[in-house]
């Protein structure tokens, strides 16, 4: 880190080093917001070794971060239990007009659910309500950051000023920050600011050495600037600016502009047993395994899988028209309960060292612990909740909170892709949608074309949980599993998709929907899902390879009966996996539309509507 410092009232100490490694543009950035949030230090991040312990020492005599002695350089930090999870009903876009950020609010009155827009003075005053003054005692870290590969053309820059040592120490593994950065930041960078909204002296004291201000948490987008505003959580989704705020929601109205994509994606490579390769890219709304399926071990002979990345992909079509994809982040911030060595053995080999983990519980022997760890119980081990209170197993509340997370380098992944992070992204051959649907939505359905993949697309509904604010177990609207990530408007958003279609000389990946979560009459999972969730790939990947190997239903194309690998699987029954009910189709063919109404109104693109009607019209025919 490198010291320095301006303005007026600011600490008086001589400094070692000033910040003029950092281009004008980027130093404007910084002396606004040191005028503004009035810091006692401005410390320059370089993402060095020395660092990282410099922080982790500080952050430890802060009681913020526990060691985890059973594992190598792992920590465990707590949060106020009132900063858990992003706060979508906080979270605005703030746009002029607000049908550039937003549809038109629903005509019922009901809360908006693809968004919420604030105007540029409403967004001045609640900037002038909570930022002056507000970092008084603590240091500003200045974090220069890239997503994706420095030298990649899909890469971008950003700059994140922050008074929080627990983020800086997060975005080190979830961005890249480096001389790499600094030696290519010019004018072009996203402007984010963060803080947590708690100057010194304190006026109450923190709750679990966390620093917060849940009532006043704001998390504002200025698209037209490139700029983030994020103010009273210290929580990931609301504070490591460059994932969700950046990589989502800015850039998906950069790609907009400037035709490519930004999507909540993973990102996969799939290798037949003849050695053959293809990229796979798949959007699953939260609960549905992403993480897991992008470091599958297959159950098929023969098939391998690779991870790229687990939440993000930004695609844009190279010269010879193929969609290229980069994973824009360097680190997976994953939720860790349901987390083991059955369902994810390659996260676990992933988390084991450097990794910082967040609200999970604590082993006494210094491990860490949450529902779903599928570790035998020693005998003299105690654990620790998340709120820090002695729990034993069968208590009623959970060790680790539902939204706890491990946050840790992807290059520690064993299945990580060669290519995972080459500049150029790697060729992207099939888009894959999901969700989690009990009833109806069979486990693999390929659209009939790329118009009819957008519509299922904007069609995606899925079980809801933990990850935000929302009550788990019921069927949440989810489409491209953007609804808390669009960056503007969403009718907007589906036209972009319809006119990527459209592209001349574009090789469209083929788009695909999938379901592991259907269930028989007793409420059992009918399909076996994880690694073998890779017989469905395999299926996918001959599609792509142009193989006969569907029929024509009329919600799109399923595997015949026999080519789909269903080989070892007793009880696994073809038809229960590919259900075809006129009445299930009919509700959700009116449920679609009453949500379209409610929610796009008349930003719904016109080609969407006529796939819901061409749909509508081949299920009265079932
Ligand atoms: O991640 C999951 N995937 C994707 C894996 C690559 N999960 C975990 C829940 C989401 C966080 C799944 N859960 C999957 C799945 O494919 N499928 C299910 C449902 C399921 C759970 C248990 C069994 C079968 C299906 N069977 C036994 O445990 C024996
Ligand atoms: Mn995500």
């Amino acid at each position: 880190m490198q010291r320095g410092m301006w303005g007026v009232g600011l600490a008086r100490r001589r400094l070692s080093t000033s910040l003029s490694a950092l281009p004008a543009a980027a130093r404007d950035f910084v002396e606004e917001a040191v005028r503004l949030c009035r810091p006692r230090e401005v410390l320059l991040c370089d993402g060095s070794e020395e660092e990282g312990k410099e922080l982790l020492r500080g952050l430890q005599d802060d009681g913020v971060l526990h060691p985890l002695p059973k594992y190598d350089n792992c920590w465990l930090a707590r949060t106020d239990p009132r900063d858990v999870a992003r706060v979508e009903s906080k979270t605005v876009l703030v746009t002029p007009e607000q049908s550039d950020a937003v549809p038109p609010p629903p005509p019922s009155g009901g809360p908006p659910q693809l968004g919420n827009w604030m105007s540029p003075n409403a967004f001045q005053a609640a900037v002038q309500e909570r930022f002056p003054g507000c970092m008084a005692g603590r240091p500003l870290y200045v974090i220069p950051f890239s997503m994706g590969p420095p030298t990649s053309p899909l890469a971008k820059l950003g700059v994140q000023v922050t008074d929080s040592p627990y983020v800086v120490l997060s975005m080190r593994i979830m961005t890249r920050v480096g001389p790499a950065v600094l030696q290519r930041l010019d004018d072009d960078f996203v402007r984010c600011l963060h803080s947590v909204g708690r100057p010194l002296p304190l006026t109450e004291p923190l709750v679990s050495s966390w620093p917060c201000d849940p009532s006043r948490v704001l998390v504002a987008h200025i698209p037209s600037e490139r700029r983030i505003v994020s103010f009273g959580s210290g929580y990931g989704g609301n504070s490591l600016l460059g994932k969700k705020c950046f990589a989502l929601r800015i850039a998906s109205r950069m790609a907009q502009q400037q035709g490519w994509l930004a999507e909540h994606m993973l990102i996969l490579g799939v290798t037949s047993p003849s050695g053959e390769k293809r990229y796979m890219a798949a959007a699953f709304p939260s609960a549905c395994g992403k993480t897991n399926l992008a470091m599958m071990t297959p159950s098929l002979p023969g098939w391998r899988i690779h991870c790229v990345g687990d939440d993000i992909a930004w695609m844009k079509f190279d010269d010879e028209g193929r969609l290229r994809a980069i994973n824009p982040e360097r680190g997976f911030f994953g939720v860790a309960p349901g987390t083991s060595s059955r369902t994810n053995p390659n996260a676990m080999a992933t988390i084991a060292r450097n990794t910082i983990f967040t609200n999970v519980g604590l082993r006494s022997d210094g491990g860490v612990y949450w529902d779903g760890l599928d570790e035998p119980t020693e005998p003299g081990v105690t654990y620790t909740s998340w709120l820090g209170k002695p729990w034993k197993h069968g208590d009623p509340e959970p060790c680790a909170h539902p939204n706890s997370r491990f946050c840790a380098p992807a290059d520690q992944c064993p299945i990580m892709d060669p290519r995972w992070d080459d500049p150029e992204g790697v060729p992207i051959d099939a888009i894959i949608f999901g969700g989690r649907r009990p009833r109806g939505v069979p486990l693999v359905v390929e659209a009939f074309g790329w118009r009819h993949g957008v519509f299922m697309g904007s069609a995606m509904r899925s079980e809801a949980t933990a990850a935000a604010e929302h009550k788990g177990g019921r069927l949440m609207h989810d489409p491209f599993a953007m609804r808390p990530f669009f960056g503007y408007n969403a009718g907007r958003y589906l036209e972009h998709w319809l006119s990527t279609g459209l592209r001349s000389n574009a090789r469209l990946p083929r788009l695909f929907h999938v379901n592991w979560f259907l269930r028989d009459n007793e409420g059992r999972f009918v399909w076996p899902g994880f690694g073998h969730n890779a017989r469905v790939l395999a299926w996918i990947f001959g599609r792509i390879q142009g193989r006969d190997t569907a029929r024509p239903t009329p919600i799109g194309w399923v595997p015949k009966e026999g080519d789909l690998d269903l080989g070892g699987l007793p009880g696994v029954d073809y038809s229960q996996l590919f259900p075809m009910e006129k009445g299930f189709w009919e509700e959700e063919c009116r449920q679609l539309r009453e949500y379209y109404g409610e929610n796009f109104g008349a930003d719904l693109p016109r080609d969407v509507m006529a796939e819901l009607e061409g749909l509508e019209e081949r299920v009265r025919k079932m």
